[in-house]
């Protein structure tokens, strides 16, 4: 079964530590300087939403996760994630790198806003002293240059596609926008909100002034591209002021407090196997302190002092499950072949996990497995219930189902 499609963005200023929280979420190797513009071609990878298995719910010993991992009865739940390069502002007019490179990220689904939150870049990317720099004043830049991007895709040929739409008889309008900008990501639903956001429902295309295009397109970005803002660079001095002004200024974003350094050096230890640690995880426990030279030692304490113990986590994996379980409202469910032994055809345990989005139902879920499975479904099995249920079964988080189709291929 294909791993979950959600896609997840990565951008921001440029030197703020997007590659480095792309590197600590995925484990790739990518280039991280602390110099503008490290980064140019996208980085493309997997990162993981952390999500307790239903094996643990259900009390099972344990499963045999298959797309996913289960690490001690936390399943790792994969999401697809890119890094592009970094913005600065004015990219939309062509500073820096420009901003074309974004539409490397029209597929995605949420973007992580990473913003230095202690001040320590200026708005070009060059190193200053903590707390130089506002960090409310980098999202706003931010937001903008992406909200451009947006603007200079949908106002491309704008005022034929308005005549079309006006004179044309197109009775479904939302439909109409939704396609043309299907490119992006964007569905009939977010059209809907947008319209509603910027009270533009009955407005006739033709008869909206450029402000009225710009305001729908803020709204439209909003509802096919939510931004989760990172405030990276916590371990460092003024971040946390930053953090609380980020968090004040910007009520309708989540800000997550982040050190993406911190989860990167965190994950390295662990994988050579020096300190035992989950990504998520409130601290670390040390193995082998034989492996530990003083300098590692250092780190380790600092980070556990100015970072875990002090904001609770690195904030990598809380951003990330926040986007997708949260922003996205996704919900987890175990696709199965025996309900009664909650396995698949080979006989593993619960080997697969699906992300959908709240308001799946047990029909859409067959076809997102196989289109033979949603074309012949007959009913579903709720295996935790065994109960069975129809095509508009509404499915529920940590539902376990096993679907029952005159094709079936599980
Ligand atoms: N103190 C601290 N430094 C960090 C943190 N995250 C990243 N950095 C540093 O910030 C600098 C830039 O990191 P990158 O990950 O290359 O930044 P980027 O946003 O990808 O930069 P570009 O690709 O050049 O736009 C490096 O020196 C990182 O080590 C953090 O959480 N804390
Ligand atoms: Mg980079």
């Amino acid at each position: 079964m294909e791993a979950s499609r959600v896609l997840v963005g990565v951008v921001g200023k440029t030197n703020v530590g997007k590659s480095t929280f792309f590197a600590a979420a995925t484990e790739l190797s990518v280039a991280i300087e602390n110099r503008p513009f490290t980064t140019i071609e996208p980085n493309v990878g997997v990162g993981y939403v952390r999500k307790r298995c239903v094996h643990v719910k259900l009390g099972l010993p344990r499963c045999d996760a298959s797309n996913s991992l289960c690490l001690e009865g936390d399943r790792m739940i994969p999401v697809r994630m890119m890094d592009v390069a970094g913005l600065v502002p004015g990219a939309h007019r062509g500073r820096g790198l420009g901003n074309k490179f974004l539409d490397d990220l029209r597929k995605a689904d949420v973007l992580l806003l990473v913003v230095d939150a202690s001040g320590s870049t200026d708005p070009e990317g060059t190193p200053v002293a903590p707390g130089t720099y506002d960090p409310v004043e980098e999202v706003r830049q931010m937001l903008e240059e992406v909200d451009e991007w947006m603007y200079g895709i949908i106002s491309k040929d704008w005022s034929r596609f308005t005549k079309q739409v006006d004179t044309g008889g197109v009775v479904d309008v939302p439909g109409a926008i939704a396609e043309r900008m299907s490119g992006l990501g964007v569905r009939k639903a977010h059209v809907i909100r947008a319209l509603e956001a910027s009270g533009l429902t009955d407005k006739p295309l033709s008869a909206w002034s450029p402000g009225e295009l710009k305001r729908f397109t803020v709204e439209l970005r909003r509802a096919s591209k939510p931004v989760v803002i990172v405030a990276n660079k916590i371990d460092l001095p003024g971040a946390e002021e930053g953090y609380r002004r980020l968090v004040e200024a910007f009520p309708e974003h989540p800000v997550v407090p982040a050190s993406a350094a911190a989860e990167l050096a965190l994950r390295r230890a662990a994988r050579a196997g020096v300190i035992r640690y989950k990504p998520g995880d409130p601290d670390f426990e040390v193995v082998d302190e034989s492996r530990l030279d003083r300098r590692a030692r250092a780190v380790l304490d600092a980070i556990r002092e100015r970072v875990l113990a002090k904001w609770g986590s690195t904030g990598v994996q809380q951003a990330i499950n926040k986007a997708v379980l949260e922003v996205l409202d996704m919900i987890a469910v175990y696709p199965v072949d025996d309900p009664n032994k909650f396995t698949d055809k080979q006989g593993r345990v619960l080997p697969d996990v699906l992300l959908v989005p709240r308001g799946t139902t047990a029909r859409q879920l067959a076809y997102m497995i196989h289109t033979d499975l949603g074309e012949t479904f007959l009913y579903a099995v709720n295996a935790v219930t065994k109960q069975r249920v129809g095509e508009s079964y509404v499915l529920r988080d940590d539902d376990v189902i096993k679907i029952v189709a005159a094709r079936g291929r599980r």
